[in-house]
């Protein structure tokens, strides 16, 4: 059996436990796993060495099963991977592409969290009211530009229940000096009628345009619906799932019981179960657009970054790299 590097095992049980979060961070990670794969490997041929990124690629992907980014950056890797391997590339030229691959991907992912800023700005306006649910890196980069360049407007953040993600969107916004107001969950509503825009991140976008981030985000959009507030996304294209193309699901990852009632006060409650998804899903019928670091898209457009980015895949490649569940004695 091939073992798995101790580097790569701890950022598969940090993501796991949600140390690394956020869908870009995660995806990001998962990179750099494979990158201290290749060069940490004592293999003496690059079969070895292939096998090494498979195992690593497998545990990194049943870790958590929503952001589809997760896959998609283990793809950006393997597939040219795969494609070396036809070539018969021998294993320091194999060693050297990972590398170098793997740090492409983390600097455009970077970037496109740079660009989606700039470009999410603009939409920004003096005196704005804007509503943000849990804590995005993309949306974060939208608001911190749109201040930098002197626009003043104020954030109400959702404390998003049970790990109050919002607390760290309000102290990342508070940091820059952003108004912020966090607020419960339950007052989206209430305080939706005086917003002027709501913008949340996502873990995948769905060929339909449908979008999938933290519970709640679909309540927020509903609000928003309602009192005719524009509701934006932002998303790098690397969270658009090329297999809701083929008619797969997103999975929604449902976590344990322990991050809404300890074990013990569950026990004094026998009939009570408790149930906490951690994502839902945001019909495009809510979504205003989508902003991407190619752009602005309205959430129909979907298919075609799909389309553009992952276009040259097949059905049969794309399936060899999903999230999966691996059994309890193979967990990171
Ligand atoms: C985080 C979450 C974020 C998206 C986008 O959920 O839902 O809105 O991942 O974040 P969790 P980013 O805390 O469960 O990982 O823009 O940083 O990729």
């Amino acid at each position: 059996m091939t073992k798995v590097n101790e580097k790569v095992k701890e950022i598969a049980q940090d993501i796991k436990r949600m140390k690394i979060r956020g869908a870009g961070k995660i995806a990001r990670s998962a990179a750099e796993a494979l990158l201290i794969t290749a060069q940490q490997s004592k293999a003496r041929k690059s079969s070895t060495l292939v096998k090494e990124l498979e195992t690593s690629a497998k545990l990194l992907l049943s870790t958590r099963p929503t952001a589809v980014s997760l896959p998609n950056s283990i793809r950006y890797i393997m597939f040219r991977v795969r494609e070396a391997q036809k070539r018969n590339v021998k294993l320091e030229d194999l060693r050297s592409l990972v590398v170098k691959t793997a740090t492409e991907f983390i600097q455009n992912s970077e970037n496109a969290v740079k660009h989606i800023g700039e470009i999410g700005a603009r939409r920004i306006e003096d005196g704005d009211f804007i509503m943000t649910h849990c804590n995005s890196a993309a949306v974060t980069a939208v608001l911190k530009t749109a201040f930098n360049q002197g626009k003043r407007f104020k954030v109400f953040v959702c404390e998003t229940r049970p790990r109050f993600q919002g607390r760290i969107t309000a102290k990342a916004l508070s940091n820059v000096g952003i108004p912020t107001s966090l607020i419960v969950d339950g007052a989206t509503r209430f305080f939706m009628a005086k917003m002027d825009k709501a913008i949340v991140g996502a873990d995948a976008v769905a060929a339909n345009g449908a979008v999938v981030n933290k519970i709640g985000t679909s309540m927020v959009a509903l609000a928003a619906h309602e009192s005719r507030v524009l509701f934006f996304v932002a998303a790098e294209t690397y969270k658009f799932s090329p297999e809701t193309m083929l008619g797969q699901l997103v999975k929604i990852e449902e976590r344990g019981s322990s991050e809404i009632l300890s074990e013990k006060a569950l026990k004094r409650i026998p009939n009570v179960t408790v149930r906490n998804p951690s994502f839902d899903i945001t019909p495009p019928e809510y979504i205003d657009l989508i902003v991407t670091e190619r752009g602005i898209i309205p959430p129909q457009a979907a298919i075609m970054i799909i389309q553009d980015e992952f276009g040259s895949i097949t059905a049969e490649e794309l399936m060899e790299y999903q999230i999966y569940h691996l059994a309890d004695e193979d967990e990171p």
